[in-house]
């Protein structure tokens, strides 16, 4: 392999599953744009690595390397969508290590810093015994990372087995929260699941990064970003990514052209992420509860949605709406058109329809979710979380009507434009992620 022996090396190790391996990428090209002379060997799972690389095949500086996905020999996957993340972290750090010592092996050069997905606490002992800066590039949001850090404090306070209803009124800001809001593993259940530990560990080794990087925005939360701070080397905001490293721009489905076709703020937009797909009779109650509310709507839809979903309802959906595989979320839900997003609030959702101006409507599933949807509304006021925490009709229509038709959907939209204007400001060239961005090229770059 052709390394320019003077470059300084990164090493970028990827969390293969959900929507962490291609911000990622999309961070380390935004570096390598601004420091031409670094080489990146980025590491992940095969699957992962097609899929991120697949519209990327020339990128000369950035090359890829495949690591063990953990899965034993004739392993079939069943629909538990967890289970294959436990046993990629129970292959954890060996495959990385093994990767990477080939690596050193093939091109005669040493590693100059490491940038990791901040799940993986290893990083620390990895750059201490290098003796290179170690940068964890957190993808979801400062306070749920804030939970991570402090898991060791709430579970003094709350007891591993406690009263779920009990409040974080001991940490800063965070009153609004009760113990069953907290991503599964910190107190309550699973605390000792590899999912679970992993964070544990992770929020013990982060202090010694040489910085933390994390998809946000400082103003949006001043409080956490400074607390944070105190407990970091460093704590660089460099997002919202939809502003800082939007996707390429893609629409084989014409979404976009469909919504240019509706009323304004009257669609529905519904997408549930990368990894979840709900049970069939809540996918039935949200379809009824669509039909019953007559808003148009756009579903980007995993699964075979014949299948998963009334067949009427799929037949009907042909005049109101519109089911897709893949939307191009982004730029749908900056499309006046749009005027909820039905989603389960994964953080890049939450910062799409922040910077789309969209409220949402939310039925989290697992990690952080619930922890999203409880700023979501008590601290943005930007949705609501559905009623009973899964989708019923009943609840689905009043939600709906309360956004699309009310004063109440109309005061949302309003709270969203305030955090809107923040996120713009923050990119703009003298902006808080702007200077947090070039600070960290220069830890990346030695320069
Ligand atoms: C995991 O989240 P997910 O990947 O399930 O969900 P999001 O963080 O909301 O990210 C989904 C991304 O996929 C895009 C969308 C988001 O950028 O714009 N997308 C799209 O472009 N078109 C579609 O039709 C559907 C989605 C995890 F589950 C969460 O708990 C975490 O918060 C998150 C970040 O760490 O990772």
């Amino acid at each position: 392999k052709d390394y320019n022996a003077a470059s300084r090396h990164i090493a970028v190790l990827a969390f293969p599953m959900g929507t962490h391996a291609a911000p990622l990428l999309s961070f380390i090209r935004q570096i390598s744009t601004a420091a031409p002379d670094l080489t990146f060997s980025f590491f992940s799972t095969a699957e992962s690595n097609a899929s991120t690389f697949r519209t990327d095949s020339t990128l000369d500086k950035i090359k890829t390397y495949d690591v063990w996905n953990g899965l034993p020999k004739g392993y079939v996957f069943k629909g538990n969508h967890a289970e294959p993340a436990e046993y990629f972290v129970k292959a954890l750090p060996g495959n990385f290590r093994e990767a990477m010592d080939k690596v050193t092996a093939e091109t005669g050069k040493r590693f100059d810093c490491l940038v990791t997905d901040a799940f993986y606490w290893f990083g620390a002992d990895m750059a201490a015994e290098m003796q290179i800066p170690w940068v964890p590039l957190w993808t979801s949001g400062p306070r749920a990372l804030l939970i991570h850090v402090e898991t060791d404090k709430i579970r003094r306070h709350l007891g591993i087995e406690g009263d779920p209803e009990k409040t974080l009124d001991f940490l800063p800001d965070f009153s609004m929260i009760r113990a069953s809001d907290l991503p599964d593993g910190v107190v309550l259940r699973n605390v000792h699941s590899p999912f679970a530990e992993m964070l544990h560990k992770m929020g013990l080794a982060l202090p010694r990064a040489t910085a933390v990087a994390a998809n946000s925005f400082e103003e949006l939360d001043p409080i956490i970003t400074n607390m944070l701070k105190s407990r970091f080397r460093k704590f660089l905001n460099i997002g919202p990514f939809c502003r800082t490293l939007p996707p390429p721009f893609s629409d084989s489905h014409g979404c976009i052209e469909w919504l240019h076709k509706q009323e304004p703020a009257s669609v529905a937009y519904i997408s549930f992420g990368s990894v979840v797909i709900p049970p069939p009779h809540e996918l039935a109650a949200l379809a009824e509860a669509l039909e019953d509310v007559g808003s148009p709507y756009l579903w980007s839809f995993r699964g075979d949605p014949e299948k998963l979903l009334p067949k009427e309802f799929v037949e009907r959906s042909k005049e109101r709406g519109k089911i897709v595989p893949w939307a191009p979320q982004l730029k749908v839900l900056e499309h006046p058109s749009v005027g909820v997003f039905i989603t389960h609030c994964g953080w890049n959702s939450v910062l799409e329809s922040m910077v789309g101006g969209v409220p949402l409507i939310v039925r989290p599933f697992f990690g952080e979710q619930n922890l999203n949807n409880r700023f979501v509304e008590a601290v943005w006021g930007m949705g609501l979380g559905v009623e009973g925490g899964i989708l019923t009709k009943d609840a689905m229509v009043k939600a709906l009507k309360l956004i699309l038709s009310t004063e109440e959907g109309e005061k949302m939209r309003k709270k969203i434009g305030v955090h809107k204007e923040l996120a713009l400001k923050a990119v703009e060239p003298n902006g808080s992620t702007t200077k947090n961005f070039e600070n960290l090229v220069k830890i990346i770059s030695n320069h």
